[in-house]
């Protein structure tokens, strides 16, 4: 028999308030005789979200309405289930429970198993002794009222405060850094402050025989063309006795001789590490999905008693080294250039977010030659469907631990802020360390490593202790990585980004509307126009909406439609400019282009290229255009034209597959509104695996009229390799006002580079 897992999530839960005098402090199990109501819940869900459906709150979502849950915070809560289960004699039983948010207590059928702080640590339980026929389990959740704060000093207490007042990160919630909870949930520039409860992630129990294998690690070694892989086994068994540990490895989806391991062991009663080798002699590497192919296997871990299993874990696991060389990723040896963006939590309330939604927005990034996501420190460590679809799609993930935003303030350095973070970072260490498609760790985002040096080095010692073949990064930006706001924050024109030199550029955009069938769901209609409230509430800085949207409106003031099509316009403008930028740097020893942002956790208005309801702005489709792993790329001036003016173009192509391209034919061609092309240029070229260079030059005098287009394409046997074009009669050469570069500068000052 192998371990049989009995899902606890569902809909089977209810959702009780603790009673008014019930204490933050401790949890009394005969409160549950105390609760007035008892309200269907799902798990894993959110309370609010619970609320919402039993109609105890309005749809969070429209408006301004959300700020109607603030009540939710000053209360505890109960999720109760009932659950079936009667272990036979000699059969253990564990519940695993992946992820509370954020302070809460566990109890069955009475008895305390606990209070727990964090929402990325599981919390593994044997509760073999506890159960019975009919079970009753409960989670009883702290009002994000009484949120723990760390000691730290007054003058630290005061810049946090005047910290978060001044940005729109966290303002109401200064304190929001002595947690390590979802940080966006304090409030952010795209999402609500909504300080969230519930249980986010899975909850489950294992039931085994009197083994337990607690967890795998995987470390992998290459030498002459053979993987060698050392599988470490933690397995927890109830008595001592001799046992069998047999480790198998098995092809997914490709032709392979199973390899079969194993070992007598010699388990003590309680826990221990066993270890065991296996030899992969021809190994199918796991590559990101625009290198080859992203091979997966199955590897099971079984302790056995002669004929008898007496627990397994099954994991998967891709076969790759990775480093980081400078900014340059390697996987296999082979240099690997990152095309993405960033990813943020799918949803303000996570624990909603299913495989299905991972994977409809995972495969939006992929079908835009996207081949890294970096998962932004604001946010979480997302649940175990998140990184096997991105294991499954190819797609690299740059994973930070969730701290991000100190710029004049920092992290607590109390002991027992400290603990957490060690706590926190290695349980996620320990979590994702087996997908092969997580390429680094990184601390975080926004925050100066030197002064969070404490906690930095927290973070490193986990990483490097328990994933010791990962590349770590203290933070983001930090050591030549640029997070570009020259471009939006500090309202600099589009062709600033032409001045950036970094080698890895890890954020950049700019906010667009959404379609008008989004904004209608979100707005109410006597707020679209002109703008109320709601569209502050729900992240709208117009000031700079309409100062990059300008260029592409007629007139002073736009309506509604004209200004989403123009800011929709104006950040596909602007992102090809940065991109091809970026990606014209490869040739400079450039590593990789993360676009600010892929997607957002509620309906808003901002950098996100696919909004909530997964509508593509129009700047998804030249996105999508530009990270194709083969790009032609027209360098000119980015500056007002007239005719008779003479353009002069630099003509590039960037390849970032491993195979050259032999015999491609190239062709520039200038268009002046007309049916017919005023002017071609075609080339013969030899493109090399892995390249970026200029492969020509062209210059033209500019004809009578003002509707100037420039297109280009790489072709090769009459196939379509890239092609890409340009609008010349667009031009944005504001710069900034002395007051926006002031502030700029001063924000230059906190924001760490
Ligand atoms: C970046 C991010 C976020 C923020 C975004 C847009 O710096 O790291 O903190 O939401 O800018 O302002």
């Amino acid at each position: 028999m192998t371990r049989q897992v009995l899902d606890l999530s569902g809909a089977d839960w209810q959702l009780g308030r603790a009673p008014t005098d019930a204490s933050p402090e401790r949890a009394e199990w005969d409160e549950l005789e105390r609760i007035d109501e008892w309200l269907p819940a799902t798990v894993p869900g959110n309370i609010r979200a619970d609320l919402v459906r039993a109609g105890r709150l309005p749809d969070l979502f429209v408006g301004i309405q959300a700020e109607d849950s603030r009540w939710v915070d000053d209360h505890c809560w109960w999720l109760v289930r009932e659950w079936a289960l009667a272990p036979s004699p000699g059969e253990r039983v564990h519940l695993v429970v992946r992820g509370v948010d954020y302070v809460w207590d566990l109890f069955l059928n009475g008895h305390h198993l606990g209070r727990h702080e964090g929402m990325f640590s599981p919390l593994v339980h044997d509760v073999s002794g506890l159960l019975c026929a009919e079970n009753r389990l409960a989670v009883r959740v702290v009002g994000s009222k009484w949120l723990p704060s760390k000691r730290s000093s007054r003058l630290l207490r005061f810049v946090n405060y005047f910290e978060s007042k001044a940005t729109s990160i966290g303002r109401r919630y200064p304190h929001r850094r002595d947690t390590l909870k979802c940080q966006m949930s304090f409030g952010w520039d795209f999402a609500p402050a909504l300080r969230t409860m519930g249980i986010w992630d899975d909850i489950y129990a294992v039931v085994s025989q009197d083994v337990f294998v607690r967890d795998a690690e995987v470390r992998q070694q290459f030498e002459d063309g053979q993987a060698r892989l050392t599988i470490c086994a933690e397995v927890d068994a109830h008595t001592a006795r001799t046992a069998l540990l047999r480790c198998t490895l098995v092809g997914e989806g490709f032709e392979a001789e199973p390899i079969v391991e194993e070992r007598p062991i010699e388990l003590d009663g309680g826990a221990g590490r066993h270890d065991l080798e296996l030899q992969v002699p021809q190994p199918h590497l796991w590559w990101p999905w625009d290198q080859g192919s992203p091979d997966l296997y199955r590897l099971t871990v079984e302790v056995r008693d002669g004929d008898q299993s007496l627990d397994s874990l099954v994991q998967t696991v891709g076969l790759r080294e990775v480093e980081l060389d400078g900014w340059t990723l390697r996987l296999n040896g082979r240099r690997v250039y990152a095309r993405g963006a960033n990813w943020v939590p799918a949803d303000v309330f996570p624990g909603r977010v299913d495989e299905e939604d991972y994977h409809a927005l995972l495969s939006l990034a992929r079908q835009a030659n996207m081949n890294m996501v970096r998962v932004w420190g604001g946010g979480l460590r997302e649940k175990r469907a998140f990184y096997e679809a991105c294991d499954r799609l190819g797609i690299l993930v740059w994973q930070e631990f969730p701290l991000a935003c100190a710029f004049l303030g920092r992290f607590p350095r109390s002991p027992d802020y400290l603990r957490l973070v060690a706590r926190e970072s290695e349980a996620i260490v320990r979590d994702l360390r087996t997908h092969p498609s997580v390429a680094l760790w990184c601390g975080g985002n926004e925050f100066n490593p030197e002064r969070n040096k404490p906690v930095t080095d927290a973070l490193q010692r986990s990483a490097n202790g328990l994933d010791p073949d990962r590349p770590f990064l203290a933070a983001s930006p930090a050591g030549g990585d640029s997070h570009n706001w020259k471009v939006w924050h500090g309202f600099h024109p589009p062709s600033a980004y032409r001045e950036d030199e970094a080698l890895f550029a890890s954020e950049f955009g700019l906010q667009a509307l959404p379609d008008k069938a989004t904004l209608e769901r979100f707005v109410p209609a006597e707020e679209r126009w002109p703008p109320g409230p709601s569209w502050a509430y729900h992240g709208a800085e117009l000031v700079k909406l309409l100062r990059y949207a300008r260029p592409f409106f007629q007139g002073e003031e736009p309506d509604l439609e004209e200004l989403i099509e123009a800011s929709q316009r104006a950040q596909a403008h602007a992102l090809q400019i940065a991109v091809e930028h970026y990606r014209r740097a490869k040739a400079r020893g450039g590593g990789g282009v993360l676009i600010w942002q892929l997607n957002e956790p509620w309906p808003a208005i901002s950098w996100a290229l696919v909004d909530f309801y997964r509508r593509p702005k129009a700047a998804y489709a030249v996105v999508k255009r530009l990270m194709n792993p083969v790009l032609a790329s027209l360098d000119y001036p980015l500056r007002r034209y007239r005719a008779g003016d003479e353009l002069t173009i630099g003509i590039w192509v960037v390849n970032d597959l491993p195979m050259s391209l032999h015999g491609c034919q190239l062709e520039i061609a200038l268009w002046a509104g007309t049916e017919e092309a005023v002017a071609r240029h075609s080339m013969d070229v030899e493109v090399a695996a892995d390249s970026a260079r200029e492969v020509g030059r062209a210059r033209w005098t500019l004809p009578p009229g003002d509707d100037w287009r420039l297109t280009c394409g790489l072709q090769r046997e009459g196939q379509a390799l890239a092609t890409n074009e340009y609008d010349l009669t667009v031009h944005d050469d504001t710069g900034p006002t002395a007051g926006q570069r002031l502030w700029s500068w001063l924000s230059g000052l906190v924001v760490p580079s």
